[in-house]
């Protein structure tokens, strides 16, 4: 193969096909993916960027975003997507730490990052998600046809950063390999066809949207309705024309609540998907009860992709994430001595497979403490597996806060918390929350004799942190709960704050 995944997605390709069509009615053909993907990696071979250089895009989703992910694979470029919820301090991190060669940004944004792109050597250029932008002019002089790069199994085709225990976000690298080997699997385990049509309502900047959503509808040569965000009125709207729709537990909960959902405006769908955080098994209960369909939980990591799926002709159990997906090594093993672990014991969950990613960007040292001597990905996740073989993910066993599908590592917040006047210490946990699933929120003592109060910490974090990371409460209290090895309590707090906002 010249180039590993490239080669794939244009042997799937359909001459005269619809790939993408906007609520707005506007259509990309399959055709036109292959032109403009092929003019945007000419544009970027004009830009310097050369087989492996890293090229960040930080825009909003368009068409042209990802056809930007295709050109960069073709062109032998590194994707990096960043979430467009990053404020200008957690950028200068991500490309001081990737160095990419190129950063595409939105025009309005452009300004503000150029100081902190020329810091570290990258050049900016633009993409907005009307087709416009300077590189999408670049790109219209350029030829369609473009001499893809050659690229193999193991080269990477993108990094995604993952925020870190230790409040260090850790790129992950993955190869063409990854990709195409689960895409592939996952299009024959969920049966996509060239007559599925997708609604894609996920951001296109992480695994699911990104590679879940969209190489699955790439390699089946089929179709997606892409919408800008998740909008419950235009999914619904969409579903008696479409077949499929992938999301994370937010969409379905607040599906369930919308009065426009029921059987009938479902009978055209075949495959509903939740994944990234977990799925309540009431949301399951009531989808099922209001569309007769079964939800369909999958469970996966940025560093490994998919690992494991409920069966599609089986039985589908909530509160389960399915069997490992075809390829896919999964195992339970204890937390401390690595040593494996039997039917229905609870333990850390390792995976091993095509899908594993290569490491993290320049941390060898994290990389090897995160993999077992016989090549084993920890993942950081407890979970057991039952007598039928279903996985059950019982818990983490990293501090991690999953909110709306969204990842948050409290360290990092508790480290912008303590950063501000007035604080003597923090402890964020994560909280059950109605509609994010978990609600990240800050526990916060006071310096003695100071004032700060709740407005005051969230104008502290506005600039430096993303908003879906920010609390959305803050409390005080006079000490945080402590073992006799003087570690925080998380438990306790998140025992005494779990009503908070009318869960748990
Ligand atoms: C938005 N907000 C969030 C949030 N999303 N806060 C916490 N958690 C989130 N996930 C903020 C907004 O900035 C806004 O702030 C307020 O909450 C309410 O916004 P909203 O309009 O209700 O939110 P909305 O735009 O509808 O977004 C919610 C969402 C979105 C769930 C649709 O977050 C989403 O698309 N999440 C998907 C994440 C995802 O793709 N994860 C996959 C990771 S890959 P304010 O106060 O300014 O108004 C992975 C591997 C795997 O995990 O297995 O898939
Ligand atoms: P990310 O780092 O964003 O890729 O998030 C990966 C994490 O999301 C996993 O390690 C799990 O903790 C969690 N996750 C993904 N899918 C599921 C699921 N179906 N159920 C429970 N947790 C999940």
């Amino acid at each position: 193969m010249r180039n590993h995944m490239f080669d794939a997605i244009r042997d799937a390709a359909r001459p005269g096909a619809t790939f993408i069509e906007t609520l707005d009615g506007r259509v990309w053909t399959y055709d036109e993916m292959l032109a403009t993907s092929g003019r945007l990696a000419a544009a970027l071979e004009k830009l310097s960027v050369k087989p492996g250089d890293r090229v960040a895009v930080q825009v909003e989703k368009s068409p042209e975003a990802l056809l930007l992910y295709i050109a960069c694979l073709r062109a032998g470029a590194v994707y990096l997507p960043l979430n467009t919820a990053y404020t200008t301090a957690e950028l200068d991190y991500f490309i001081g730490d990737a160095e990419p060669r190129l950063f595409v940004s939105t025009p309005g944004a452009a300004e503000g990052i150029r100081a902190i792109a020329a810091k570290h050597g990258a050049r900016v250029e633009t993409l907005d998600d009307k087709g416009g932008g300077s590189l999408l002019h670049i790109a219209q002089e350029m030829a369609p046809a473009f001499d893809n790069a050659v690229r193999g199994a193991d080269d990477l085709g993108a990094i995604l950063y993952t925020s870190g225990t230790t409040g260090r976000s850790k790129g992950a690298m993955l190869t063409h390999d990854n990709l195409l080997s689960n895409a592939l699997t996952l299009c024959d385990y969920w049966r996509f066809t060239a007559d599925d049509r997708l609604i894609h309502a996920l951001p296109i900047f992480h695994t699911h949207g990104l590679f879940v959503a969209s190489n699955v509808i790439l390699l089946s040569g089929a179709s997606m309705y892409s919408l800008p965000k998740f909008d419950a009125d235009a999914v619904l709207r969409l579903m008696p024309k479409a077949t499929a729709l992938m999301g994370v537990p937010t969409f379905y909960v607040r599906l369930v609540q919308h009065e426009g959902l029921n059987r009938e405006v479902a009978s055209n769908m075949r495959l509903f998907v939740s994944g990234s955080a977990p799925l309540l098994a009431e949301t399951h209960k009531q989808f099922r009860e209001i569309t007769g369909h079964a939800i369909l939980e999958r469970y996966g990591m940025t560093e490994t992709n998919m690992n494991t799926s409920n069966p599609y002709d089986g039985e589908r159990i909530a509160g389960t994430v399915g069997f490992p997906l075809p390829g896919v090594s999964l195992r339970i093993a204890d937390r401390e001595t690595g040593s494996l672990l039997g039917v229905g014991q609870t333990g850390m969950i390792e995976v091993n497979g095509p899908n594993v990613f290569k490491g993290y960007w320049r941390m060898p040292e994290r990389t090897q403490a995160e993999f077992r001597p016989d090549g084993f990905f920890i993942t950081g996740d407890l979970g057991k597996i039952d007598a039928r073989g279903y996985v059950h993910i019982v818990g983490r066993n990293k501090d991690l806060v999953i909110s709306g599908g969204y990842n948050i590592y409290p360290k990092e917040v508790e480290t912008e918390i303590d950063g501000l006047p007035g604080v003597a210490e923090s402890a964020v946990i994560g909280v059950p929350h109605p509609d994010f699933g978990e609600g990240v929120t800050a526990i916060v003592v006071r310096q003695p004799d100071t004032e700060i109060d709740e407005d005051a910490v969230l104008d502290g974090l506005r600039e430096r942190i993303a908003r879906y990371k920010q609390p959305k409460r803050v409390i005080f209290i006079d000490d945080l709960p402590r073992n006799t090895m003087g570690k925080v309590q998380k438990n306790v707090l998140r025992e005494n704050y779990k009503a908070l906002y009318g869960g748990g």
